[in-house]
């Protein structure tokens, strides 16, 4: 369907000017969309929901808008340049349109004078992603985990994250499973680590919160000038789960020296400089609302995300590349290698990263 069609099912000012990609997500197809109305330029973000990662958008749509809501009620008594993402209806009122395709488009305000950013050596902008997305969670704190769905089944269970890599395993539709045994290994090997958190609520000691889930660093958007986080996007995932997993998501990408298409062994690397900003403009923001014990849990979570990564991008190499966008030939295989190396480095610096939290947690 043409971008102008779809734009005119929405409530939006003005006649369509310009469209471009936007972001480079490995999930849905987004574009920035300027409108003119009357000599000025309006901007949207159109994106188009990837249906075979979300099988029910209307439950997404549901979650994504009663969480911004939720923020936006909080932020407007707060009063701040942090902000969130604010959709817009379409003309009979709906926060999505479903095309002849059964494609799913929503769109929401671009927000002016932001970026997002995909790696940095900056250690305050690092610190600032901490604050936003601990913030993040902190606003989420009183917003009622039973009202949201899950939208991905068990999108960090890594156990069953792993059973689902042994099951493309045994299938090996695409007979690639003999390029890959070594890395199949490593996964098995680290089975022991796949129920930790699960482990841990099971026991009482850590809860279910309403988590973001996605915590890449360009799920941030920053200002252009001050540099200061101004949101967290990407909402497509957020559901009840554990705050570890946000917490080692952002440091899995943030913290890594190279970013995820890196093959150059050499480059693979581990930044505990960017751990600690982040960690300290995390934790400034959540700290108070951390249960007993749980501050010191989280220094395991960014090895465990990385591993269970490298086991969905194993999985997509072998199910024939059908989840994530790639670009390029054997990308999965290029992306679980980067991981399983990533998540190596990571283990080696455990010790420090838990000395970190432990300054951290109040
Ligand atoms: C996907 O859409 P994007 O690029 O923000 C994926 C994440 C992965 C990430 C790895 C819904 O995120 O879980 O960590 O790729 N999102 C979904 O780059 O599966
Ligand atoms: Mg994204």
């Amino acid at each position: 369907m043409l971008i102008c069609d779809v734009c005119d099912k929405f409530k939006l000012e003005g006649v369509l000017v310009n469209s471009v990609h936007l972001g480079d997500g490995n999930v849905n197809t987004t574009y920035l969309v300027t409108l003119n109305a009357h000599g000025k330029n309006n901007k949207y973000v159109l994106q188009k929901i990837n249906k075979y990662v979300f099988k029910n958008p209307r439950l997404l749509m549901k979650n994504v808008v009663e969480v911004t809501n939720h923020i936006r009620r909080k932020l407007s008594i707060d009063g701040n340049s942090f902000t969130t993402l604010r959709f817009l209806p379409t003309k009979n009122g709906l926060s999505y349109f479903i095309d002849e395709n059964n494609d799913f488009w929503r769109v929401y305000k671009y927000i002016d004078n932001a970026v997002c950013l995909d790696c940095t050596d900056d250690l305050k902008i690092i610190k600032e992603a901490g604050i936003a997305l601990g913030r993040f969670q902190n606003l989420l704190d009183d917003f009622d985990t039973n009202l949201l769905s899950e939208t991905i089944k068990n999108f960090h269970n890594t156990k069953v994250r792993f059973d689902d890599l042994m099951e493309s395993v045994h299938k090996d539709a695409y007979k690639r499973k003999n390029n890959v045994l070594e890395e199949i290994c490593y996964i098995q090997d680290h089975y022991c680590y796949a129920s930790y958190y699960l482990d841990l609520h099971k026991n009482g000691r850590i809860p279910l919160r309403v988590t973001h889930n996605d915590t890449k660093f360009n799920n941030v958007l920053f200002d252009k000038e001050t540099k200061k986080a101004l949101a967290v996007i990407d909402l497509d995932t957020v559901m009840s789960g554990f705050m570890a997993y946000d917490f080692g998501d952002a440091v899995r990408s943030i913290c890594a020296t190279s970013n995820e298409d890196e093959e150059n062994k050499e480059k693979i690397g581990f930044d505990l400089n960017k751990y600690e900003a982040f960690t300290s403009g995390f934790l400034s923001q959540i700290s108070n609302k951390l249960v007993k014990g749980e501050g010191e849990t989280l220094y395991i979570a960014p090895f465990i995300v990385t591993i269970e990564l490298a086991s969905r991008f194993l999985k997509d190499y072998l199910d024939g590349d059908v989840y994530f966008k790639s670009s390029k030939k054997d990308h999965n295989l290029i992306r679980a290698k980067n991981q399983i190396l990533l998540s190596k480095v990571i283990f080696n610096n455990l010790f420090e990263m838990k000395k970190i939290i432990r300054k951290y947690v109040k």
